[in-house]
């Protein structure tokens, strides 16, 4: 029996955005004096833009400080600047293992999802030109609640027709393995750091259909 789908998280397992997002937040809180670093970023992965600035005016002690308009403004200018910054990914960008695996699903016709909360993600997975192996992205506009919660993972799972219990998730965030966890999803976490997911990985290169498939075998 195969998996019904494979369902992937974009930042860090698709492309590595994570630090393209975290120089954009740092020119904003430069910009508002507050100091943060890439160890506070890993604190932002799977988190939506409006919460990541929420995140990041609490860490400065700079909660209230701000109107709901100005916040609207400063969440506007990084994203202008991420979105700028997004103009340097290439085809070479996709992380290593991840073309491979998605043509191997396709010629298995294993449905593949998307359970990105970027506003971004059509965009990044046009630019990666492998927009076309996905069978279905959640759209993020939709969502009103970050991982961990599984909203955008169950929304992945509708539009693809598929039950959770019936598909792995792939992620690279503790918020997103504990998403996948969440909805009843077979979890496999990438890079370290991670709890809790029921298969870990080192790498996207580890990442391949025999090693998922090996995987799928044992969850059952
Ligand atoms: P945007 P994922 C997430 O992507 C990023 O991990 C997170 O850092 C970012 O704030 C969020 O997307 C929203 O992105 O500002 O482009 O809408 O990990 O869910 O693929
Ligand atoms: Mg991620």
């Amino acid at each position: 029996m195969k998996p019904q789908a494979i369902i992937f998280d974009l930042d860090g397992v698709i492309t590595d955005t994570a630090h393209l997002h975290f120089l954009a937040w740092k020119q904003i809180a430069d910009e508002t004096g507050i100091v943060i670093d890439e160890t506070f970023n890993e604190r932002l992965k799977g988190i939506s833009r409006n919460e990541s600035l929420c995140r990041i005016l609490q860490h400065g002690g700079k909660e209230g400080v701000f109107t709901d308009a100005e916040c609207l403004q400063l969440a506007a200018r990084k994203n202008a600047l991420y979105v700028h910054a997004l103009r340097q990914l290439t085809t070479d960008s996709v992380l290593p293992g991840i073309r491979a695996l998605l043509t191997s699903l396709h010629e298995l016709q294993i449905p593949v999802g998307l359970a990105s909360v970027s506003l971004n993600a059509p965009a990044i997975l046009q630019a990666l030109e492998i927009a076309d192996f996905f069978d279905f992205c959640a759209d993020a506009a939709h969502i009103s609640r970050s991982k961990p919660d599984p909203e955008i993972f169950l929304a992945a799972c509708n539009g693809l027709g598929v039950r959770p219990d019936a598909c792995i998730g792939i992620e690279d965030a503790q918020a997103g393995i504990d998403a996948i966890n969440a909805c009843g999803m077979h979890s496999v976490g990438i890079g370290p750091g991670l709890t809790g997911a029921e298969l870990h990985l080192p790498s996207t290169e580890f990442l391949t259909w025999p090693c998922l498939s090996a995987f799928w075998l044992n969850a059952k």
